[in-house]
């Protein structure tokens, strides 16, 4: 039987790259064509994407990839570019964590209660929401003058092949889908005067999505037609159709710039607890639900390494592994730590108003932060299980943090639960396996987690039977 290749194209806040994939009945197999920095741009107006470096080191990355059957694209959520009636770009997209979105939703309530626009969207409180953006921007020259709105993904997808759609994953992250229906929520759009007609139509994962133009082909040195296949091409929805579990009784956490833990499931969940507790249901693969809460991730000790002068993992995680653990912790669930700069000074201050010692040096400083996403985890896939009345035995760590064995461990430690970390490529796999299921490749969801399963190598972590000490560290942050 063949073997096939795809490139998927997985586009992060602090890198992009091209993977190529290759699959067979029986192999999978993931290989690196082009890594490239996204470097956040600080302009007079606010923080920007650099949206035509990245569209160049995709095509750089198409080019190193070499002939492939198909390319699926995939990034972070909730962000856009703005299109003029000619179809060209409106500026460069405005970054999630640029402040312009601060004060909005108080705003957005006044006219849509809170309640009610999750009852209708099952969409978390985050001010970085396409809703909130939108309604940031209103009046501005620019929305005003724009035609089509694209997201990320959708919008590389158009310079690749000329054609606009809107994916389903990623649109549910704009708070304008009704996950029940798995469409526009019209009511809510209307409420709140944003045009749905700026959308380009949804598309499934696993639709066609055009093929490269000629110029491109032309650019990249692939011969045509090279078709373009819509993944989930929200990054996390693509990296949870990559979790290489068995059954149902299962939890994720997905791991990177941030941490989003939570469950698969068949409905979503849209009471009034689960709202109050801040967990989302965005849309995956096949009719699911990724019921699920953000946590800050790995971007608090990345922020932390910026303002030390980038010492490596290499150091900072077998120092934090000797020093003390649980000192301090704090709230890694916290919108207050969003914004770039001085993070080391703001986890400081946080400790000290929840009475706790402040971090002294580096390792302790690493180890608090460990330690407090440890406990966002495990919080999390505790109370997703209650508001979802789902149990589950063992929790999947995949992402970037995979490959970090003591958060892994700390992971497992305050969740009382096995910890099953791999793959870390987990988002540009879900993009593969979703571009050979549409090629007829592999069967359905549970076959494309077997075969992971099965050529993947993942490290399992015991919980050390301290669950009470997480507990007690987890009544400081409360107490405040
Ligand atoms: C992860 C992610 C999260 C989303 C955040 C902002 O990369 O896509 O799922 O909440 O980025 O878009």
């Amino acid at each position: 039987a063949p073997v096939k290749s795809y490139a998927a194209v997985d586009l992060g806040a602090s890198s992009g790259r091209v993977m190529v994939g290759r699959v067979g009945p029986d192999s999978l197999e993931l290989t690196e064509a082009h890594r490239f920095p996204n470097r956040p741009v600080r302009v007079p107006e606010g923080l920007r994407w650099d949206i035509l470096g990245l569209y160049g080191g995709v095509l750089d990355g198409l080019k190193a990839a070499g002939p492939v059957d198909s390319v699926g694209i995939d990034s972070w959520a909730v962000d856009y570019g703005l299109l003029d009636a000619d179809g060209a770009l409106l500026g460069n997209p405005v970054h999630y964590r640029d402040p312009r979105t601060e004060g909005i939703a108080e705003k957005v309530w006044a006219s849509l209660p809170a309640e009610r626009l999750y009852a209708a969207t099952g969409l978390q409180y985050a001010p970085f929401n396409t809703l909130y953006q939108l309604a940031a921007a209103r009046g501005s020259a620019q929305l005003d003058r724009a035609e089509r709105l694209l997201l990320i993904p959708d919008l590389i997808s158009y310079w690749l092949t000329g054609e606009q759609g809107t994916e389903l994953t990623n649109a549910s992250t704009t708070q304008l889908i009704d996950p029940r229906t798995r469409d526009w929520a019209h009511g809510v759009a209307s409420r709140l005067d944003i045009r749905l007609g700026l959308f380009a139509p949804l598309r499934q994962p696993g639709d066609p999505a055009g093929f490269l133009r000629p110029e491109v082909l032309e650019e990249t040195g692939l011969s045509g037609p090279v078709p373009v296949t819509a993944v989930g091409s929200h990054d996390t929805a693509s990296a949870v159709a990559a979790v290489p579990a068995e059954g149902e009784r299962f939890a994720y956490i997905c791991t990177g710039t941030w941490s989003l833990a939570g469950l698969e499931l068949e409905r979503p969940v849209l009471t009034e607890e689960s709202r109050a507790a801040n967990f989302t249901n965005e849309l995956g693969l096949d009719g699911t639900v990724r019921y699920l809460r953000n946590i800050m991730g790995l971007w608090l000790l990345e922020e932390s390494r910026r303002s030390w002068g980038e010492p490596g993992l290499d150091v900072l995680l077998p120092a934090a592994a000797e020093v003390p653990g649980l000192r301090s912790v704090v709230d890694a669930g916290d919108p207050a730590f969003l914004a770039p700069g001085r993070m080391p000074e703001r986890i400081g201050e946080a400790c000290r108003a929840s009475g706790q010692p402040e971090p002294y040096t580096v390792a302790e400083a690493t180890r608090c932060i460990l330690d407090s996403l440890a406990l966002a985890h495990s919080r999390a896939v505790r109370e997703a299980q209650l508001l979802a009345d789902r149990g589950v035995d063992v929790v999947h760590i995949v992402g970037g943090g995979a490959r970090n064995a003591l958060l892994c461990q700390l992971t497992a430690d305050a969740c009382g639960l096995p910890v099953v970390a791999g793959p870390a490529e987990a988002a540009a796999f879900g993009n593969v396996l979703v571009q050979a299921r549409a090629d007829g490749l592999v069967g359905d969801r549970a076959d494309m987690r077997r075969l992971l399963a099965r050529t993947q190598r993942l490290t399992r972590y015991e919980p050390r039977g301290d669950v009470a000490r997480w507990r007690e560290a987890e009544a400081r942050l409360a107490a405040r």
